[in-house]
């Protein structure tokens, strides 16, 4: 197979921004060489900045075909719980064929932004009488295929839901789509293991409240050395009752009572204290951060000054999709924190200057766990996924370096994103998607139906 390769003006390695340097892609798909260019490269250059792909490490796909439709004062206490009353009434109503092309738009959009990976935590397992599939993993292997279509690299996460809350309560009627015995959601692992050859996978125990002890010993053992996926501590209440039924908080007794290392992905993880949030970040497990959701939910602020000070590695995901840009989850981030300290520039790697920077390689080496993929950035052997910003675009003009990553968190975001590449091969070009138009066809049926009656 010829080669195929990059060459590139301005480039982010591992080590820093380097110049004139020209890439080359393997068959398959990871990248092979980073050397100087040279004249006689035939490859096509860059029409800008090129920078890694970002890891997109918590989603629940089907939730972006509710964007916007939750914005309206509904329940007389509107808050996590009432939101999710109106996923329950949703999600009744989505065939496997819904939930493909549904996934597939996402997708589609999540390129476009610069997400090259994404983690999809997936719990829409059975039919809408809540009874499995022929094949129980139907609606995982739909998840995939939308990947595949897409082109967007993914770990895909079977969800584990098991009871209604801590304690064993019963699961409620809005969620028998994602309930599973321990016997249906080990075949639905397996399955998605034996059929993960061109994507990766791991396992989610959906949270503490869903998953208790014995059931989490299984989840634990179904994932072997692969990621292990968690919501936990999002919400007060669930730290009340979390307390209420053992003694202890969320964070810490899953930090008392399983193995918790570089495989596990602690998602929001919001209310912590002091001491959890530094064994937290002392255990390896990333925290998978997703702030755009947090704030839509009204779950509070990730203590993300302490964690990072301690050592944590953190990630970012688009969770519920209210949005999809990763430049804007981590400026949210970074905000958040701004906005709680009176303080601005926090979030900030050891010794470098650039808040956009530091945010873009924390949430590209957390993120990269994350979603258990292993080399990071433009690097050999590494997969090549990676961003070319819009060398054209006025907010970039002159810029160079640390600058052009502080503008495109910080003020340009997704819509400095023009090409992107997966496994070497362009899948965005010119801010368009290789197949968005028929993908776009295909979700604005699906959406005519949904919302037509
Ligand atoms: C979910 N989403 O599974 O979609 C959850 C809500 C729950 C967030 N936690 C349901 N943001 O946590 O019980
Ligand atoms: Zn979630």
């Amino acid at each position: 197979m010829t080669k195929s390769g990059l060459r590139c003006g301005d480039i982010l390695l591992p080590g820093g921004w380097a110049r004139d340097m020209t890439l080359e892609f393997g068959s398959n798909g990871r990248i092979t060489a980073v050397r100087s260019a040279t004249p006689d490269d035939v490859y096509p250059s860059a029409k800008g900045p090129v920078i890694p792909g970002l890891p997109n490490l918590h989603s629940h796909a089907f939730q972006r075909a509710m964007a916007g439709m939750t914005e309206s004062a509904g329940a007389k206490n509107d808050d996590f719980w009432s939101w999710r009353q109106a996923v329950y009434r949703f999600v009744s109503r989505l065939t496997p064929d819904d939930t493909e092309v549904i996934a597939a738009q996402l997708y589609v959009e999540m390129l476009k932004a610069g997400y090259t990976a994404v983690g999809e935590f997936h719990y829409l397992h059975h039919a809408p009488d809540g009874v499995p599939y022929d094949d129980p993993a139907e609606m995982s292997h739909r998840i995939a295929a939308a990947a595949y279509r897409s082109r967007i690299d993914l770990t895909l996460l079977p969800v584990l839901y098991a009871q209604g809350g801590f304690d064993g309560v019963p699961t409620e009627d809005g969620q028998h789509r994602y309930v599973c015995d321990l016997d249906t959601y080990s075949r639905i692992v397996e399955t998605v293991y034996a059929q993960a050859y061109d994507y990766s996978a791991g396992v989610a125990p959906h949270s503490l409240r869903a998953v208790g002890p014995d059931a989490l010993k299984i989840a634990i053992e179904l994932a072997g050395e692969r990621p292990i996926h968690i919501h936990i501590a999002e919400q007060t209440r669930e730290v009340e009752e979390c307390l209420a039924w053992s003694g202890a908080r969320p964070v810490e007794w899953l930090l008392q009572n399983a193995d918790v290392d570089g495989r596990w992905c602690f998602v929001h993880a919001t209310h912590m204290t002091v001491a959890e949030t530094r064994t937290l970040a002392e255990s390896g497990a990333v925290a998978g951060l997703c702030p755009t959701t947090e704030a839509d939910l009204g779950d509070g602020i990730f203590p993300a000054g302490a964690f990072l000070a301690a050592g944590g590695r953190i990630g970012v995901g688009s969770d519920s999709h209210v949005v999809v840009d990763g430049a804007e989850e981590l400026r949210l981030l970074e905000f958040g924190q701004r906005l709680v300290q009176h303080k601005r520039n926090i979030l900030r790697l050891p010794g470098r200057a650039s808040t956009g920077a530091s945010l873009f390689e924390m949430a590209l080496v957390g993120g990269t766990g994350g979603v258990g993929t292993a080399a990071t950035g433009i690097s050999i052997g590494a997969a090549a996924n990676l961003i070319v910003l819009d060398g054209d675009a006025p907010l970039l003009a002159e810029k160079s370096g640390d600058d052009v990553l502080d503008t495109f968190i910080f003020s340009g975001g997704r819509a400095l994103v023009r090409d992107v590449f997966v496994g070497g091969r362009a899948v965005v070009s010119g801010g368009r998607h290789y197949a968005e138009a028929e993908i776009s066809r295909d979700f604005s049926r699906v959406m005519k139906r949904l919302l037509s009656n």
